[in-house]
C-alpha cells in the first residue's frame, strides 16, 4: 500500500493547508507532503490532476482522493476513529462540528482583513472595524468552549478538529497584534507555543529574514507546533517574544 499524500500550498500563507496538515498529524496518518504553487498556470494544471476543486488541501490515501478540509477531517475520523478528531460525546461532537462549520463557511471579513502570514509581525496593527465582529464572535466561541470543557484545548485535554480549524486564526491574532481577553490569549499560546517556549523563556527574537527555512512540526507532543526552523535547524516559535 503506498503512502498517503497530502497536497498543500504555501506554508506561510496557506491557512487551509495548515488545517489539513494538522488534521493528518492529529490522526497520526503516515503521509508525504506534496507542495504546489496555486498561482502559476502550469502548476494549476498539475493541481487540477491532484485536486478536482483546484483547491488544497487534498488528500490521497488508499487510492481515494479527498478534498475540502471538512471532508478530509470526516474521512480521517472514519479511518482513525480512535484519534479523537471529533469528541466522543454526541453533544460535544455536534458542538465541535457546528463551530468548525462556522469557521469553514464564515468569518470572511477576518480572512480578508488579516490574511495568514506566519513570517510577519505587525505590532500595533489597526484592525478594520469590519473584522472586529468576527474577532468578537471567535473569542466568544473559544470562551464558551474553554469554560464548558475545561481547556486547554477547545474540547478539553486533547486537540481536535475545532482546534485545527481555529489554529490559523491564532496565528493571525499574533501576526496582527490583535488585543485579546486573557483566556483567548492563553488559548493562542497553547496552540502556538512549543513546549520549550512555554516552559521557559523563549529564545531571543532574531530577524525573521535570518531564518532560512521554516517548517510545521508537530513532534513536540502532545500537539503544539513550532513554525520556524532556524538555519541551525532548531525550531523556535514564530512569535518567540510572545510565546
Ligand atoms: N473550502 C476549501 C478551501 C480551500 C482553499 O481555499 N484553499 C486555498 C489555499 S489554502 C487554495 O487552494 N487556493 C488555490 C487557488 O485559489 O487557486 C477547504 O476547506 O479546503
Amino acid at each position: 500500500m503506498s503512502k498517503a499524500v497530502l497536497t498543500i500550498a504555501s506554508k506561510n500563507y496557506g491557512s487551509w493547508s495548515l488545517r489539513g496538515w494538522l488534521l493528518c498529524k492529529m490522526a497520526k496518518l503516515d503521509f508525504e507532503e506534496q507542495h504546489v504553487g496555486t498561482d502559476d498556470p502550469s502548476t494549476r494544471a498539475e493541481l487540477l490532476l491532484l485536486s478536482p476543486s483546484f483547491l488544497v488541501p487534498c488528500l490521497i490515501n488508499d487510492g481515494l482522493k479527498v478534498w475540502d478540509t471538512l471532508a478530509i477531517a470526516e474521512y480521517l475520523h472514519e479511518i482513525r476513529p480512535g484519534a479523537g478528531l471529533l469528541p466522543a460525546d454526541q453533544a460535544e461532537r455536534a458542538h465541535c462540528r457546528a463551530i468548525s462549520g462556522e469557521m469553514h463557511s464564515g468569518f470572511s471579513n477576518l480572512r480578508s482583513a488579516l490574511p495568514m502570514n506566519l513570517k510577519a509581525h505587525f505590532p500595533g496593527f489597526k484592525t478594520w472595524a469590519g473584522a472586529r465582529a468576527d474577532i468578537e464572535r471567535i473569542t466568544a466561541i473559544w470562551t464558551e468552549c474553554l469554560g464548558k470543557y475545561g481547556g486547554p484545548y477547545l474540547f478539553g485535554g486533547k486537540p481536535c478538529l475545532a482546534d485545527a480549524m481555529y489554529a490559523p486564526v491564532c496565528t493571525r491574532f499574533l501576526t496582527y497584534d490583535v488585543a485579546l481577553d486573557p483566556l483567548s490569549a492563553q488559548y493562542c499560546r497553547t496552540i502556538m507555543g512549543c513546549r520549550r517556549c512555554r516552559n521557559g523563556l523563549p529564545p531571543p527574537r532574531s530577524s525573521p529574514t535570518s531564518w532560512k527555512s521554516w517548517t510545521w512540526s508537530s513532534d513536540r507532543l502532545p500537539w503544539n507546533f513550532c513554525f520556524i526552523a532556524r538555519p541551525d535547524g532548531k525550531p523556535v516559535s514564530t512569535f518567540p517574544g510572545r510565546a
